[in-house]
């Protein structure tokens, strides 16, 4: 038995999801509340004591880190539809990507999102009610990301991440605009992490636009849609939707 703790279909979430949709494998998504701060109730920090989203539970083995569980899905399951390439080198370059998502692409993404889509939820508590809250903040640089998407972020830091995202959509694009997928072997978990998070970065009038569109960086733009278009991952955006995720608890 297979069960996805998650927020839905964005960001880290997404990829053991479009990990579990791409192989076709039997498991059910328990959604996890961001609204109400469900990652870090008691219930959920004793499946992940870091108090954060995704969680798999595998026959009640708990695995956590987003990439480290679309790599137990492949050693789990192998072979369902695999995601990684059979050949070592190739294989390798797949884990170059997936380390590069979450040691650098993954982060000045987050921050920029912290500050436009946390800010107004960090700032609506009353001080009191903001000091509990981070009570419950396991992990202490989380605890740093609160307080700046309450006091703000300085302005140096967000500027600093924007180039970050310039980086990443250009290096991404070096690649996509060679390719249909980020290793020449074809699909795989390096197209799944990355598009966990990239989606988005093209949203018509969105933070990135400057340098996230047609003219700039075509092959990542096309790459967005290939993805989005595959059979298992249309059906996971389809599937996986917040209230239809509600209603299953
Ligand atoms: N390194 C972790 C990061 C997980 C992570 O950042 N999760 C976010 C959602 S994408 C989360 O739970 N945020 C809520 C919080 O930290 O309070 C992974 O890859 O699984």
């Amino acid at each position: 038995m297979l069960t996805l703790y998650s927020f839905g279909p964005g960001a880290n979430s997404m990829k053991p999801m479009a990990t579990l949709y791409e192989k076709g494998l039997d498991f059910k998504i328990r959604f996890v509340d961001p609204s109400k701060f469900e990652q870090h109730s008691d219930w959920f920090k004793k499946i992940n004591p870091r108090g954060q989203v995704p969680a798999l539970d595998h026959d009640g083995k708990i695995v956590v880190e987003s990439t480290v569980i679309c790599e137990y899905l492949e050693d789990a399951f192998p072979d369902q539809n695999p995601l990684r390439p059979a050949d070592p080198y190739m294989r390798a370059q797949m884990r170059v990507w997936t380390k590069w998502v979450d040691e650098y692409f993954c982060w000045c993404v987050s921050t920029i999102g912290w500050h436009y889509g946390i800010r107004p939820i960090a700032q609506s508590m009353t001080d009191e009610a903001f000091e509990e809250h981070l009570k419950n903040v396991p992990i202490p640089e989380q605890k740093v990301k609160w307080r700046h998407a309450r006091n703000g972020f300085p302005q140096e830091l967000l500027d600093e991440e924007f180039r970050k995202v310039r980086v990443s959509a250009q290096r991404l694009e070096d690649t996509l605009s060679r390719q249909d997928y980020l290793l020449e072997s074809g699909f795989s978990l390096a197209d799944i992490c990355n598009f966990a998070i990239a989606n988005g970065l093209d949203r018509p009038g969105g933070w990135f636009n400057d340098f996230v569109n047609e003219k700039d960086t075509p092959g990542l733009i096309a790459w967005l849609k290939r993805v989005k278009e595959r059979p298992a991952i249309a059906k996971m955006f389809a599937e996986a939707k917040r209230e239809e995720l509600l209603k299953d608890r």
